[in-house]
């Protein structure tokens, strides 16, 4: 699969392609809808999530709900774009014009912790806007949008449905061990911090409050879980073919992500082999691993159990108490640019992992069961699972 995304924060859209499904994968309007609604969700966001709406159209690939085997490509209008039309314009606008929009004043207090001061140094611009509106976490709708498709297709050929919750949010923590169920989806939605855990989730609320009221912003890690991923995802044979070398990419390549763990992660390496690994034993439903530790991933290749990974997000950048930063107009010392900005979105990014993680295994379903069609697609599925040799 190739898919890419363009479209700044505030210009007129996203925009996303994703070349390489097959012939047959339902997809409709509503069903990318319903995702990126998902995303807005979660305790603690900002104004723009409450007004602004994600207004999703195919301009390809979609033909009566089902995919043709062409290249997908999808529109997420920015309903934000009538205020921005001229700061955002992609035609030159009269300087005097712009020069009496607040909106389009200079941003020359870079904020730590954001794109704004290495992208500016790097690209060669004197205020922020060029970098922020790029950098903006607004561009994972793209992601969510072609997420949605790509779990359509890992559903429908493979049966493997995604799962997402918070798992720790500044100080808070779930307990370590629950996962929860495509069942419990519709609960975790309904969740002000997608947290299954009713306690944890009181205390996250009490967090993001606190942080609202000390005009500061939190992180927190979100988990992901996909259930009936098959054996054989991914490959030991070489360092970029490694299922959980793409996920961990894949993952940190979401906005403010800094640390990303498969399994049990960085608590493997605090206990010994005999207490990290997961025995291998006989069951009534064949060959399996007693535990999941590994989070379903060894040497690169799926195990067949549980895929299970972690993701941990930093406080957002934009800190209504505005950091200590200089001036790049004057290089005295200041206060970093803050307009609005969300306390927190980790249960935001659940979705985006999800997403994120769903991309990547679509990936690496088409390039082990290949098909043009998803008929195709599942008898190779099949025809794999059927004829293993060891089960
Ligand atoms: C974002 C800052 C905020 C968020 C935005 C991501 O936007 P603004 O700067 O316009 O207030 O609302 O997220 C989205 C618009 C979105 O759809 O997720 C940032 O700087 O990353």
């Amino acid at each position: 699969l190739r898919w890419l995304t363009a479209g700044e924060s505030h210009g007129p859209a996203l925009v996303a392609t994703l070349e390489g499904l097959p012939a047959g994968v339902p997809v409709t309007t509503d069903m990318v809808a319903d995702h990126l609604a998902r995303r807005r969700l979660g305790y603690g966001r900002g104004a723009r999530m409450k007004f602004e709406r994600d207004e999703v159209t195919f301009l390809g690939g979609v033909r009566h709900g089902l995919t043709l085997g062409s290249p997908v490509a999808v529109m997420v209008g920015n309903t934000e774009w009538p205020k921005w039309e001229k700061v955002m314009a992609a035609d030159p606008v009269d300087p005097a014009e712009l020069a009496e929009l607040a909106r389009n004043a200079p941003l020359t207090r870079p904020r730590p912790g954001h794109a704004d001061l290495a992208g500016m140094q790097k690209y060669g611009f004197d205020e922020a806007r060029p970098v922020l509106e790029r950098a903006s976490a607004r561009e994972t709708a793209a992601r969510v949008a072609l997420g949605a498709v790509a779990r359509s297709y890992l559903k429908e050929t493979a049966g493997i449905e995604i799962v997402s919750h918070v798992v720790e949010l500044a100080g808070a923590k779930a307990p370590y061990g629950v996962y929860p169920v495509p069942a419990d989806v519709e609960k975790l939605d309904a969740d002000p911090v997608r947290c299954l855990d009713a306690e944890a989730s009181k205390a996250m609320v009490e967090e993001i409050d606190r942080a609202h009221k000390d005009g500061d912003t939190l992180g927190g890690v979100v988990e992901v879980l996909a259930y009936g991923v098959p054996v054989g995802l991914g490959s030991h044979v070489h360092w970029d073919r490694r299922l959980d070398a793409r996920l961990a990419g894949a993952l940190m390549g979401i906005q403010a992500i800094k640390g990303v763990e498969v399994g049990d992660g960085f608590e493997l390496a605090r206990v010994p082999g005999s207490q990290a690994h997961d025995e291998i034993v006989t069951t009534e439903d064949g060959i399996r691993r007693a535990t999941g530790r590994s989070g379903g991933t060894e040497g690169g290749l799926s195990t067949g159990e549980l895929l299970r990974v972690r993701a941990a997000m930093k406080p957002i950048a934009t800190v209504p108490r505005a950091l200590k930063t200089v001036d790049v107009s004057t290089g005295e010392p200041a206060q970093a640019h803050h307009q609005r900005s969300d306390v927190c979105a980790v249960p935001a990014a659940g979705i985006v992992a999800e997403a994120m993680v769903a991309l990547v295994l679509a990936d690496a379903v088409a390039e082990k069961f290949g098909g043009d069609s998803v008929a195709e697609t599942r008898r190779n599925v099949r025809s794999y699972l059927d004829h293993l040799h060891i089960r």
